[in-house]
């Protein structure tokens, strides 16, 4: 699909129409994203339109990716973190009529996949998100704005769900019963994690908090990884944020957008390359309270997706694109399904994790 930029945006860049190859990519919920491919050298670059409406303070993203790359071009000047390609006014964004613009490098020879079809695929892509942990384990995570604040944070999700509850019609609710009744159930999930917070070996840590597969560059002859790329949430977290994310996109051979919940399963042999791959580079640097709450993070981070697409429903669908009227209940019950899997295969899981260990 070919499209239309505004000039200005094109011109911040150095890059005018006419030697620019234009093409819409990705499929993330957030923000656009174009592949532009300069026709006058071999290189191609990622365009990407910030949105605001979920990105408030654009400059924290840039603030906080410019602290991180000076962070490791000192002391692992050898990682491949993608950085923003400044303007030709040296600025990390673009601002054109209000919206914001940034660009990236193109990795040549990747591939980002859309789903795991093979175990050692999750392999990689828990390698890749354990490695960027372990370069940043002594960097001071307290210096990064959060993005989006309150991001991970299920007390607040669970209070934006009942405040959605409150203010929904009677008809929407009639039409989420048993995800509400789900939802309500599972709050122990959240009172769960608070019972951890006292506890000083769990520490905040640089988390990318969007750790699906299409977020991990891949080379695309040996599939090994090679980096990760959507940067805009690397804030300060726990560490659950990102092996509890890698849980609910990697295990399931179907997607959240899946209405057969049928389908909804997880795959133990995808758990066992996950845990390995993220434990090769972060088994010795977890704590013991880290290490005892590696399934919980799947539980975690599955149960507040539910919340996130069940809150989103019940106020109308403001916040995730939808196809259909229903598609944020169905991505919900899909969540739902999944986590009532983790809980149904637990002891296998648990186990898993205990010889990796
Ligand atoms: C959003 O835009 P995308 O697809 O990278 C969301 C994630 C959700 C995900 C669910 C900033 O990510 O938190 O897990 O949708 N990102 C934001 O598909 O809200
Ligand atoms: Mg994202």
């Amino acid at each position: 699909m070919e499209l239309n930029l505004d000039a200005e945006v094109l011109q911040a860049f150095g890059y005018t129409k006419e030697n620019i190859k234009i093409t819409q990519i990705g499929s993330g919920l957030i923000n656009r994203t174009y592949l532009l491919s300069p026709l006058s050298a071999d290189k191609k670059y990622i365009l990407q339109n910030i949105n605001t409406s979920v990105f408030k303070n654009p400059a924290s993203i840039a603030n906080n990716l410019k602290a991180i790359s000076d962070y490791l071009a000192q002391h692992h000047p050898e990682y491949l973190f993608i950085k923003p390609v400044p303007t030709i006014n040296g600025e990390q964004m673009a601002e054109v009529n209000s919206e914001y613009w940034r660009m990236l490098p193109f990795v040549p020879d990747t591939v980002s996949l859309d789903v795991l079809s093979e175990p050692c695929q999750a392999f990689e892509a828990a390698k890749q998100f354990g490695k960027l942990s372990r370069l940043l384990n002594n960097f001071n995570a307290a210096i990064l704005e959060p993005t989006i604040p309150g991001f991970h944070d299920l007390g607040l999700r669970f209070e934006q769900f009942i405040l959605a509850l409150n203010a929904t019609s009677e008809a929407q609710k009639e039409k989420a019963k048993v995800q509400i009744d789900d939802a309500l159930e599972h709050k122990y999930i959240l009172e769960y994690f608070k019972s951890y917070s006292h506890r000083t070996d769990f520490p905040d840590r640089v988390m990318h908090h969007d750790t699906k597969i299409s977020n991990v560059l891949l080379n695309s002859d040996t599939f090994e990884g090679v980096c990760v790329i959507d940067l805009d949430t690397i804030m300060p977290g726990k560490f659950i944020s990102d092996l509890g994310d890698m849980m609910r996109t990697y295990l399931c051979a179907f997607s959240e957008n899946e209405t057969d919940l049928a389908k909804v399963k997880i795959r133990l042999p995808y758990f066992e390359a996950m845990i390995k791959g993220y434990l090769s580079e972060m088994k010795n640097i977890l704590t013991e309270t880290e290490k005892e709450l590696i399934l919980f993070s799947g539980k975690y981070i599955i149960y507040m997706q539910a919340l996130r697409f069940l809150t989103d429903f019940l106020n109308g669908d403001i916040y995730y694109p939808i196809a259909y009227p229903t598609q944020n209940l169905d991505r919900a019950k899909n969540q739902f399904k999944l986590l009532s899997e983790l809980y149904g295969n637990e002891k296998e899981l648990q186990g898993i994790i205990d010889e990796c260990l």
